[in-house]
């Protein structure tokens, strides 16, 4: 729990937890399970209290909730034994968010939007970065960028907000990401940056005149001065932008320049799907076949290490969505993800995972709890017997490859002694027919692709 939270909080996503405690008249007395959990949460919560016999106890949960969904932090509530056990006092009411919690639609103040309009009223190649904070609001922001013919491009955790196969779509920026958007980024002469964080991971150039969209004014400007930081939500501010830019006529049409980076870029995936050093498959050739065959709206959990990387550059979304964890960037986040988005969203939508070894050794055991309430879910693992990441930054920093190798069960036969279906993959030529064959299945399945941790 405790590093599912900080996944939360770090990618500011609202989270509400709730534990048991040993009943109140023996705590401190060092009774049998007693853990000071209020202390234990203190770092990682923002609202964290252990709950008493005269709490106001619907009082108490809606500040919780308040706090989390306000602050997009953690709020910690610990029921002692006895509190669990309480009737309810008629005097208590549940409350509702209506007039509790506002409406974020805010407007940017005048000033900003001005400046913002008009740089993009002189820019002729500008370029449009979203990230995951602009997740429901591509509708806005691919209608703008058609009207400037300007290249859209995603942060990593922002992967798939514009399909790969949309004529602006450039992919994701960064380490994990596309020549396509490095180039594109590099050419512009503007940037709008849309609800994304600046990290390191991503690579926004801090030297391209910039306006940076947030409905966060600490996201703003925050590791370094953009020219107008704009603080409005993100609908609302499309809309300003599109109501107020006039100026298009001196916008360089960037379609066919886009298409052409494209046809390069597949031209290199295809020389590199070609290398086979016979020592498993290449991410390459994994994420090619996934590409074809993942259907169109599934959600897809992503996990970390080379994996992920390789998922990132190579996985060409349609309508696809993506969750991973962005700054914690724990191992072991795919399978518990797909486990929450099928909860969410398994009625009306697939739900894939994809993991490395280590990672989806993390929560190993939790296969049986997809069996047991029959979540459908679709893991691939790709199998290198390795930490490879950290093989590989060992070898960056010029360490000797140490500990990193793993010793696994073969996932597949363990799938299969768990009550889910698993595949096993060897060579590239079988990827196809696994991936078809548990995407159809009725039930959670698991292909586990055998990989070449040097072909990443
Ligand atoms: C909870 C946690 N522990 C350790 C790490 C450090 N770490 C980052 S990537 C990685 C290796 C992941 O190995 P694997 O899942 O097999 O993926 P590969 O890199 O081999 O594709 C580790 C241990 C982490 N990010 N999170
Ligand atoms: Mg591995």
């Amino acid at each position: 729990m405790f590093t599912g939270l900080w996944d939360a909080k770090v990618d500011r996503a609202p989270i509400l937890a709730l534990t048991g405690q040993v009943a109140t008249q023996v705590v401190g007395t060092g009774n049998f399970q007693e853990v000071d959990l209020v202390n234990a949460f203190n770092a990682v919560a923002e609202f964290n209290h252990r709950v008493e016999h005269k709490s106001k106890h619907s009082e108490l949960m809606s500040l919780a909730i308040k706090t989390a969904i306000i602050k997009r932090d953690v709020s910690h509530l610990t029921f002692p034994d006895e509190v669990q056990e309480l009737t309810v006092d008629n005097n208590e009411r549940a409350q509702d968010p209506i007039d509790r919690i506002t409406a974020m639609t805010i407007s940017p103040p005048l000033e900003s939007i001005a400046k913002a309009v008009k740089m993009l009223n002189n820019a002729s190649r500008p370029t449009i970065i979203v990230g995951h904070g602009a997740r429901f609001h591509m509708d806005a922001i691919i209608d703008f960028a058609e009207k400037l013919n300007c290249p859209v491009m995603t942060t990593f955790k922002a992967k798939g907000q514009i399909s790969d196969n949309h004529p602006l779509g450039c992919g994701v920026l960064g380490r994990s990401g596309t020549p396509i958007a490095s180039w594109f980024m590099n050419e512009s002469d503007l940037l709008l940056v849309i609800g994304a964080s600046f990290s390191n991971h991503s690579g926004i150039s801090p030297k391209k005149p910039t306006i940076q969209i947030d409905f966060d004014p600490m996201a703003l400007s925050k590791f370094h001065k953009v020219e107008a930081a704009v603080w409005g939500e993100i609908s609302v501010t499309m809309k300003l932008l599109r109501e107020q830019v006039t100026i298009y006529e001196n916008k360089i049409d960037r379609t066919n320049e886009i298409n052409q980076r494209r046809a390069i870029w597949h031209k290199e995936k295809a020389k590199r799907l070609l290398e086979d050093r016979h020592k498993g498959v290449s991410s390459i050739a994994v994420f090619d076949a996934l590409s074809a065959l993942t259907p169109e709206n599934a959600v897809v959990c992503v996990d970390v290490g080379n994996n992920a990387y390789s998922l990132g550059r190579y996985f060409e979304s349609k309508q696809q969505t993506f969750l991973m964890s962005g700054y914690l960037g724990s191992i072991g986040f795919a399978f518990p993800a797909a486990m929450g988005a099928w909860a969410a969203v398994g009625q009306q939508r697939p739900i894939i995972a994809v993991a490395g070894d280590g990672g989806f050794c993390q929560y190993l055991a939790e296969l049986t709890t997809a069996v047991k309430y029959k979540m459908p879910i679709k893991t691939i693992i790709l199998n290198n017997s390795e930490l490879g990441k950290i093989s590989k930054e060992q070898r960056a920093g010029e360490f000797d490859v140490w500990a990193t190798d793993l010793v696994n069960p073969n996932f597949a036969e363990y799938a299969n002694g768990c009550g889910a279906l698993g595949i096993q993959v060897t060579s590239a030529d079988q990827l196809n027919t696994a991936l078809q064959t548990i995407f159809a299945h009725d039930g959670p399945a698991l292909v586990e692709v055998i990989t070449d941790v040097g072909l990443i």
